[in-house]
């Protein structure tokens, strides 16, 4: 069973590791978002391990539409399917259902939505969204949630939590059930339970202290990066720190810049993952050392040096920032599976040097110095 050890903490921020029956995470640590079991760009399975990449995330959404997970649980579920072979995270189908799918109505039971693929209608609650999961065999699922975009009326939001709420127990039911049963590939599944509550701090401590109560395997920090500021973001993580429990994994979801992670780092989360590093990635947007540098500049078409002479990725060991250039330029694949590979590395980067610095007990002094270099264009 899944275990999360705090090793150190500097103020409310926090070193530690998750064991679970896939491997250890070291934690602060950046989930690799390969939606579709697959990172966008070309980047495959055993390039994540030399790209320091520790655990993989697929959504519970994309599968179910494509291609099914009665097919994947078929073929052994995705380990077997995708060829990673460590930790999975799969998020619930909560969020996609919310920001893809089209004509859907929320009720007690669940959502019924378009699948945005080819308007099949769908229905999900959290049953359905725990069976899937369960066929997916993924090492963590996510509770079924509802995530509302900012701003949102407190009247809502209310209505929105309690019924997150329930949702959960039912999410938590239904694992334990899957997880009792011969055919099930992961029967060591965790679950982790996801808070809500908008801006409101008032309703996000209740809901937190509410999901608390159910003594889930982790704790995710929802609803947020949804149309609100970085500022009411971090307020929230404030808010809701003290009352999530000590001893469980803490998980900020879709989340976000380099200063986005190391600011929620410092104010005690432990799980991170974005589509940033991939996505800018493939518009030859790229996080360096120095700053972000955009690819596509007239002034890299001869330049020399590597894109990131600090960095130690498979593109900066080999490639001149021209090159890279050129193949974007060209339309060439091979551009954004660099350039992809380039930006995992540096967050996967980014989040050993928080846990070096942690392990050091100079947090605060990296902090400090990285927060007005890793924001700016150069
Ligand atoms: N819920 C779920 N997945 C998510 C979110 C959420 O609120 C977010 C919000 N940033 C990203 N992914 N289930
Ligand atoms: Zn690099």
């Amino acid at each position: 069973m899944a275990k999360y050890t705090l090793l150190k903490q500097e103020g409310t921020a926090r070193r530690g590791q998750f064991e679970t029956v896939h491997g250890t995470i070291q934690t602060p640590a950046f989930m690799n978002v390969g939606t579709a079991a697959a990172i966008k760009g070309g980047v495959s399975s055993y390039d994540l391990v030399d790209l320091k990449c520790q655990v993989e995330l697929c959504n519970t959404y994309h599968l179910h539409l494509r291609p099914g997970d009665d097919l994947i649980h078929e073929l052994g579920g995705l380990y077997k399917f995708m060829g990673w072979r460590g930790p999975i995270l799969t998020d619930s189908g909560g969020f996609q259902v919310f920001s893809l799918a089209q004509l859907r109505t929320i009720k007690e039971e669940g959502v019924t939505f378009n699948s945005h693929i080819d308007g099949k209608r769908i229905f999900m609650g959290p049953e359905q969204s725990m069976q899937i999961q369960s066929h997916l065999a993924s090492t963590i699922a996510m509770a079924f949630d509802e995530c509302i975009e900012n701003p949102a009326t407190r009247e809502y939001t209310r209505q929105s939590i309690d019924r997150t709420t329930r949702w959960l127990v039912r999410c938590q039911k239904e694992m334990n059930r899957l997880n009792s049963l011969e055919s099930t590939i992961n029967r060591d599944q965790l679950l982790f339970g996801i808070n809500q509550g908008s801006t409101f701090h008032d309703l996000r401590i209740e809901h937190m202290k509410q999901i608390a109560d159910l003594g889930l395997d982790g704790y995710a920090i929802g609803g947020l990066a949804v149309g609100d500021t970085a500022e009411e973001m971090y307020g929230v993580i404030e808010a809701i720190e003290p009352h999530m429990p000590a001893d469980k994994i803490r998980y900020l979801m879709g989340v976000g810049t380099p200063v986005n992670i190391i600011e929620a780092v410092y104010r005690g989360v432990d799980l991170f993952d974005c589509v940033m590093p991939s996505r800018n990635a493939r518009h030859g947007h790229l996080f360096t050392w120095s700053g972000i540098r955009n690819i596509l500049n007239e002034k890299y078409a001869r330049d020399d040096a590597p894109l990131d002479d600090q960095c130690g990725c498979p593109c900066c060991q080999r490639h001149s920032r021209a090159y890279l250039r050129h193949l974007f330029k060209a339309g060439e694949i091979l551009g954004m599976r660099l350039a992809v590979q380039h930006n995992l590395y540096f967050y996967n980067t980014l989040m050993e040097k928080i846990r070096e610095a942690l392990d050091a007990g100079r947090f605060e002094q990296f902090r400090a110095q990285m927060l007005p270099i890793l924001g700016r264009r150069v």
